[in-house]
């Protein structure tokens, strides 16, 4: 293979993977499975390809008039490579790193650290792809080679060693035990000291007290999957949020759920249904770090939509799409 379509193809395996990392984030089940065998066949061909790419590097490095900065390649070489080596461990079973750690967060970390060094790499090296390149591409002899490469990929990810875990890759971790249940913020909040009887929440413009929400018992059983790699099925208990909003006026489209920590999550109007505030897990009150007073249950979606520590809850006239895909916090 060329080095020009060799440098292609890495361009494209990379923004694949990228891609669809953040995909599976945002699924969740089996829709988020389907993204992550795309994923990791994009992981194994960047693998595939690196024969091919050290020829490209090492004519590189070993030339007189070597590029200027060419230790940023090879950082990010290395990147990647910490970044497979953990998505591997994860899939291989060995997700749990130690402390708060999991192999996933150093995937994630590792693949977030190398953009930069990634988007710099191409920016610098200017690829001008030739109009007869392309039409190469669309013969027969590059469609079996496609093949024959794509069939490499799938058969490595059969033969990879894959341990058992949920659709989107999580493992199992305290389910019914609440208190085993990793108490996991999305990247810098922190748990705040929120007093239970003098806890107030603002709800469609109405303040409800810790008390009057302790009262309900609406319950709901289901998973919360956090992207960190582990998933736990508790029987929350709260109460509904439509119970507590009514019917939502035509005028509003979102539901915009804010914690006292500033962190917040916008939902769809027509989703007002699923919702629960929880202030129980498994019958027992949520202790601090799992969002005491009260948190939002959020079920199917992962559980970086599931607000701790809610401040307030407010029927919004912007759409939901009106927010990051990803919390900034
Ligand atoms: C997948 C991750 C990649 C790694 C680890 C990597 C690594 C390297 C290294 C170590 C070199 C030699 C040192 C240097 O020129 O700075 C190099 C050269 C180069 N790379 Fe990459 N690269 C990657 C992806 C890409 C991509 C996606 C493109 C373009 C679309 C690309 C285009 C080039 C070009 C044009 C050269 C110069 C070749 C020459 O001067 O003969 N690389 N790469
Ligand atoms: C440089 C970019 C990336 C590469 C090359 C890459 C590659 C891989 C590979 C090879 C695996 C192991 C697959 C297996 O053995 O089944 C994996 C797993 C995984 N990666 Fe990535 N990844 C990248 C970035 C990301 C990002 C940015 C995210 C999320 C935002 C992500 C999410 C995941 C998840 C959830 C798994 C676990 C899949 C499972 O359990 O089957 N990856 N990745
Ligand atoms: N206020 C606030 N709520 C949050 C987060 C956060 O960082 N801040 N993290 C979310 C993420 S990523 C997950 S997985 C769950 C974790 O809930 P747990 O700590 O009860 O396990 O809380 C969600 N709610
Ligand atoms: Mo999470």
């Amino acid at each position: 293979m060329g080095g020009r379509r060799t440098n292609l193809a890495l361009l494209f395996l990379l923004a694949l993977a990228f891609l669809t990392g953040w995909l599976a984030f945002a699924f969740f089940g089996w829709p988020s499975r389907l993204v992550l065998v795309v994923h990791a066949l994009a992981g194994i061909g960047l693998l595939l390809l690196v024969p091919w790419k050290s020829l490209i590097a090492r004519r590189a490095l070993s030339r007189r008039r070597r590029p200027r900065v060419w230790w940023a390649s090879l950082l990010l070489g290395l990147g990647l490579a910490i970044s497979l080596a953990f998505g591997f461990l994860h899939s291989a079973g060995r997700w749990y790193v130690g402390g708060d750690l999991t192999a996933m967060e150093f995937h994630v970390g590792a693949a977030i650290c190398i953009l930069p060094f990634a988007v710099w790499h191409v920016l610098a090296r200017p690829l001008r792809v030739r109009r007869a390149e392309v039409a190469a591409l669309l013969t027969r002899r590059s469609f079996l080679r496609l093949g024959a490469f794509g069939a490499a990929a799938a058969g490595a990810l059969l033969v990879l060693p894959q341990a058992r875990r949920s659709p989107s890759g999580s493992y199992e971790l305290g389910s019914f035990a609440p208190a085993e249940m990793p108490g996991t913020q999305w990247m810098f909040d922190s748990v705040p000291v929120v007093s239970g009887d003098a806890a107030v929440l603002s709800v469609g413009g109405r303040r409800v007290g810790y008390g009057e929400l302790a009262r309900f018992s609406d319950t709901v059983r289901c998973q919360l999957d956090c992207t960190g790699g582990w998933y736990a099925t508790q029987d929350w208990e709260g109460v509904w949020l439509s119970r507590l909003l009514g019917p939502a006026p035509a005028w509003a489209r979102s539901i915009l759920v804010r914690s006292v920590t500033g962190y917040s999550r916008r939902f769809p109007v027509e989703s007002l249904p699923a919702l629960l505030l929880a202030v129980r897990a498994g019958s027992l009150p949520l202790d601090p770090a799992h969002g005491f007073p009260a948190r939002l249950v959020a079920p199917g979606r992962r559980g970086f939509w599931w607000v701790k520590w809610v401040s307030s809850v407010e029927l919004d006239a912007l759409p939901d799409w009106w927010q990051p895909p990803f919390p900034l916090q």
